[in-house]
């Protein structure tokens, strides 16, 4: 399908930033003779210094895609019908009217994903601003199972969230994380500060590109990174190579620590981690010796487990052991854009699903996150305990195919009476809706960038500016802030538009829609906070680095990191027997984002099929080459795919991607069990077996 498309900038160059993943590199957007031509990296942007990735390139096959969708559609019995969107608001403000007077508003949820939480801070907050006038408090999004697991590990044990300032730093620890495909332009950095000397220590089961230039590669068991780190901090007490002063002035529970580490020898570690005991000796003493350091921990990967909480807490230690904190080079904050409060969670009507089971994901220490655990909700809809949800709107998701369990969650999200979706794409989970409702892309909007500094060390704002229309394709803001206005919320969503609103947003920073304009490829914004805790401490409850955490104690939790085999480990219980390879799920390709993009033909050319990666050796015992179809099986379910025969992966493990229709990992994966302290579903570390197909 052709789409219309209506050009509503001047011909010249548009600065932008791009968002078709999290990270918002800079761009530049060609108009000639009134048609959009072309997009190219923005050189004067400090975050990709004019590169992008082969979806940043491919950004206006996106938005033009004859795939997408660009009209609101209602279901009906012959199938798909287009509507009007005065229709489609009239159709979702008479459900939502009717589920609050006959269930109560907390019978409506949203299931939020990853393009919104992309789009700067603004559009989240002003939909949950209206799921808080409506009254409901059962807002659920991906951050269920991405990224927030270390902020709460890291606000535990540090009383803030740091990030890794690579550009300063003299060795570099890249933990969980291939950059060169999930985040280029933290390759980039990575690669600028070895070539200037910086050393390298990569961890991961796979031999990355990363790995391939890091002066140590240490190839670690999924779902052992605990213990290798508590093997880290043995020879690091032990010899004696952590900071004195640090340690005595500005953290409790040194001497515990001390004698639960006591238990990590690297020789004992090696047997949990199949790292070479003198790898684990190498890899703390030049972490510990060369300063400043920073640990790189992915964005997901160490995460993703049973223990997700304990493997983040691990590495906020080793940065603390070694007074790496609030020093460049090593773990930094930077100031923020503080904007206008946008939410209203004083009309919040209870708490969501999951605060029971995990109340240290939904608040620490009096900062609320106000978000309900994901992972609880397909159960809650299977058994309508608590109580019942009747409706569900998806923004920006495509919970089918990435979340856990996904034969789980389709039977989960058939019990409902009414689902809307809000997408580009027809995906399976808008397949299963009783309304589609045509998304923008970041082309197609206006909206604040402020995300630079808590990403990437650099404080930095952009405006993403709305350089097109199409079809009749609106953006998220301007949906919600329209079903505010039919819904009779003017008074409380008195914005005309996404401009008006981001005015409103900025009021207190002094920055004016006017500076980002002028400011095209964006505008350096306050700080990186060089030795915040001299001046103010840590935001603990003791004030300092809480090596030992009372929180988690009193809870019933460990308070150290302690090496405990993922639920599904190979070191314990019957499984293995039945399922001897390790599987980890989900590393990151570079031209796709999660479900996205496999309709974009020319990212599609590059990797037409999924495949599991296997190595040599079990490929050989299983009678498999490289290339043959085989079947990929837990004791949830099997797909089949094509094997990817490589040395390049420890023998006895195995690497599914997600987010592939045709060879969906997440019938193979589970939301239960979880990491007990942030309900975490475990993705990365699994038990399955391969047979041929
Ligand atoms: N192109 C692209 N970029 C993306 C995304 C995308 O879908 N596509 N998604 C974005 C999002 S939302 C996220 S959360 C991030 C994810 O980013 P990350 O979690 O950093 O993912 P990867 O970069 O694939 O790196 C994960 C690495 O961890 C390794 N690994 C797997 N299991 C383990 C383990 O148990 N221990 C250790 N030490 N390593 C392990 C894998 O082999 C892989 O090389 O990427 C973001 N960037
Ligand atoms: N097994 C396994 N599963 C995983 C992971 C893993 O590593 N292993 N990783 C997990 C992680 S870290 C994450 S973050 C999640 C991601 O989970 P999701 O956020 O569900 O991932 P996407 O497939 O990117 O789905 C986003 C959808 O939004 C649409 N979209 C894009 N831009 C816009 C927009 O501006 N507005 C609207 N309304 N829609 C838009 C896209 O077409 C797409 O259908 O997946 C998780 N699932
Ligand atoms: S890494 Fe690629 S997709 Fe992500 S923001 Fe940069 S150019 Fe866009
Ligand atoms: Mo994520």
């Amino acid at each position: 399908m052709r789409h219309e498309v209506k050009v509503l900038q001047p011909d010249g160059v548009v600065h932008t930033a791009c968002e078709l993943c999290p990270w918002g590199c800079g761009m530049e957007v060609q108009i000639k003779g009134g048609k959009v031509e072309r997009v190219r990296g923005d050189k004067g942007h400090p975050l990709n210094e004019g590169v992008l990735c082969p979806k940043g390139v491919s950004a206006l096959e996106v938005a033009f895609s004859p795939h997408r969708i660009t009209h609101p559609m209602k279901r009906e019995k012959e199938g798909w019908k287009r509507i009007s969107w005065d229709e489609a608001l009239d159709i979702l403000s008479a459900k939502l009217i009717d589920i609050k007077e006959r269930f109560g508003p907390q019978a409506f949820a949203v299931a939020i994903g990853m393009p919104i939480l992309l789009g700067g801070n603004t559009t989240v907050s002003f939909l949950r601003r209206f799921c808080d006038i409506y009254g409901t408090p059962n807002c659920f999004s991906v951050e269920s199972l991405c990224y927030r697991c270390r902020i709460i590990a890291y606000i535990l044990t540090l009383g803030k969230f740091p990030v890794a300032d690579v550009a300063n730093a003299r060795c570099i620890v890249v933990w969980g994380n291939n950059p060169h495909h999930s985040n280029p332009p933290l390759a980039r950095r990575i690669i600028k500060s070895i070539d200037k000397g910086a050393r390298l220590i990569c961890i991961d089961p796979r031999r990355t590109e990363m790995a391939k230039r890091a002066d140590l590669f240490l190839q670690v068991r999924p779902g052992s990174d605990c213990a290798l780190a508590l093997g880290m901090m043995h020879v690091i007490v032990e010899e004696d190579i952590f900071d004195h002063e640090f340690v005595r002035e500005w953290t409790v529970g040194f001497d515990e620590l001390r004698s639960v580490v006591a238990n990590y020898p690297p020789e004992r570690v090696e047997k949990i981690t199949w790292v070479p005991a003198d790898k684990i000796r190498e890899a703390a003493r030049l972490f510990a010796t060369v300063k400043p350091a920073c640990i790189v921990q992915g964005t997901n990967a160490l995460d993703q487990h049973t223990v997700g909480i304990q493997n983040a807490r691990a590495v906020a230690i080793l940065q603390a052991l070694t007074d790496n904190i609030d020093n460049l080079g090593g773990f930094i904050t930077s100031s923020r854009v503080h904007i206008n409060p946008i939410r209203l969670t004083e009309r919040m009507s209870g708490e969501p699903l999951g605060v029971d089971q995990y109340p240290l994901f939904y608040e620490v220490w009096g900062r609320s996150f106000g978000e309900g655990q994901t992972m609880v909700l397909p159960d809650a809809l299977l058994s309508g305990q608590p109580y019942p949800i009747k409706a569900l709107f998806v923004a920006a998701s495509n919970p089918l195919l990435t979340w856990p369990n996904s034969q789980k969650v389709k039977k989960a999200f058939e019990t409902l009476d009414f689902i809307a979706v809000m997408d580009l794409f027809m995906t399976p989970t808008a397949e299963m809706a009783h309304l589609f409702l045509p998304a923008a892309t970041f082309l197609e909007r206006t909206e604040l960038c402020d995300y630079y500094g808590t990403l990437h060390a650099i404080p930095y704002v952009t405006l993403r500016k709305k350089v097109m229309e199409v079809g009749k394709a609106w953006s998220d803001l301007r949906f919600w802030f329209s079903l505010a206005r039919t819904m009779g919320y003017d008074e409380l969503f008195p914005w005309e538009d996404e401009e008006e609103a981001i005015r409103y947003a900025l009021e207190p920073t002094g920055l004016s829609m006017q500076d980002l304009y002028e400011h095209p490829g964006g505008v350096p914004f306050g700080k990186l906070r060089v030795d915040q805790y001299k001046q103010k401490g840590f935001a603990t409850p003791s004030g300092k680095v809480e090596l030992y955490s009372q929180t988690l104690k009193e809870m019933g939790y460990d308070p150290f990191p302690m090496h405990r085999e993922p639920f599904e480990g190979p070191l314990e219980g019957e499984l293995v027997k039945e399922y001897p390879l390790i599987l980890t799920t989900g590393a990151r390709d570079v031209h796709f984002l999660h479900s996205e993009f496999r309709q974009i033909e020319r990212l599609r050319k590059k990797r037409p099929h999924p495949t599991v990666q296997i190595h040599p050796s079990n490929a050989g015992d299983l009678g498999i080459e490289d290339g043959d179809v085989v079947v990929v099986e837990t004791r949830l379910g099997s797909i089949q795919l094509r094997a990817e025969v490589t040395d390049d992966i420890l023998p006895g493990v195995v690497q599914v991607p997600h987010g592939w229709e045709e060879a969906n990992v997440n019938l193979l994966t589970d939301n239960r069990p979880a990491d007990p302290v942030t309900g975490f579903p475990g993705l990365k570390a699994l038990l399955c077996r391969i047979r041929a197909g």
